[in-house]
């Protein structure tokens, strides 16, 4: 009886033993198979938080996109405008007659400092303020005096002035000799730079400077087929006193040997004489108004330089 006991009791111990060590293992799997829950779990969480990061970059780059898709159908209607604004300037611009340019040239002719870039500025702006002129060797100003509509173009028509310094006075005679010139502005002057009174040394170098035989020698076969005109400006008249007419007498008697000279021309070459002052303006309009006369033809007046003109002769002699 002992025995069965013995083999029982040893029995239930091995049962137990076998218990505790399936116990033990179940236990040491299930923690296992928590561990790996909870690793599963965290790379979750982060597979998570990446998901909301990228969707949140998705809708940053959506927002940009249609941005962007906003901005091009802007600059393609723009461009579309512009496209119908340039269609519409080019139809304007084929109604419109053409214009073409007509210039004529007028040449300055005179010993330095005689204020031939004074007239010139004077002429070309009245309002110029003359200030310091230094010396010139060539200048070009250009002046529209008339624009006249066609019935399919419109000319303009333009007065050039080659102001030449009266130290390029041999390049001044080239130009005359090879350039169809439409008028020669010769200038003398009553006195040098800055003088108050009249200089009679000055005076005879010019009329030595352009006497009889010189005058032939500007006047060649080219400059009377195309020059319509010379006028010759007696410059300074503001260093003389008296009445205007005194002052006109006198300047032409200072300079009564090229006065003549030049008359020889005459048949040839219109000839006309004028007193007067850049400084002052004295006389300047008509200077202008004697090119227009001379040089212009007739169908090149529009209606604001017959205004003028009509203005000029209206003020008569200033
Ligand atoms: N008193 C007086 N001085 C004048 C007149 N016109 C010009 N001047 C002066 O004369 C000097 C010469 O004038 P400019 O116009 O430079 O003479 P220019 O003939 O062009 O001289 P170059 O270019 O050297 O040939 C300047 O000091 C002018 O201020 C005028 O009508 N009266
Ligand atoms: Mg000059």
């Amino acid at each position: 009886m002992e025995w069965i006991t013995l083999l029982v009791t040893s029995l239930i111990a091995l049962g137990a033993a076998g218990l505790a060590v399936i116990l033990v293992k179940q236990r040491s799997r299930r923690e296992a198979q928590l561990r790996d829950v909870q690793s599963a779990y965290a790379s979750l969480r982060d597979t998570r938080s990446q998901v909301e990061l990228l969707s949140g970059r998705h809708a940053a780059l959506t927002t940009r996109f249609e941005e962007v898709q906003g901005d091009n159908l802007r600059k393609a209607e723009w461009l579309d405008n512009l496209e119908k604004e340039n269609e519409w300037f080019r139809q304007e611009l084929e109604k419109r007659p053409r214009v073409t340019r007509r210039t004529y040239k007028i040449l300055t002719l005179g010993i330095s400092g005689t204020g031939k870039t004074a007239l010139t500025l004077k002429w070309a702006n009245p309002l110029t303020d003359l200030g310091a002129l230094a010396g010139t060797k060539i200048d070009r100003y250009q002046r529209t005096v008339s624009l006249v509509t066609g019935k399919e173009a419109m000319t303009e028509h333009v007065f050039e002035i080659g102001d030449w310094g009266g130290e390029y006075i041999v390049d001044a005679h080239q130009e005359l000799v090879m350039d169809e010139v439409h008028g020669l502005l010769l200038v003398v002057d009553l006195a040098g730079r800055d003088a108050t009174r009249v200089e009679p040394e000055r005076i005879q170098q010019q009329l030595r400077d352009f006497q009889a035989e010189v005058l032939k020698f500007f006047f060649g076969p080219r400059t009377v087929a195309s020059c319509k005109t010379v006028v010759l400006f007696i410059n300074k008249s503001d260093v003389l006193s008296g009445t205007p007419a005194e002052v006109e007498r006198e300047a032409r008697s200072l300079y009564k040997q090229l006065i003549d000279d030049l008359e020889k021309h005459d048949a040839q070459l219109n000839v006309h004489v004028l007193v007067g002052s850049a400084t002052s303006g004295h006389s300047i309009h008509h200077l202008f108004s004697h090119f227009v006369e001379r040089i212009l033809p007739s169908t090149a007046y529009d209606a604001q330089l017959l205004q003028r003109m009509r203005a000029d002769s209206a003020a008569g002699p200033r």
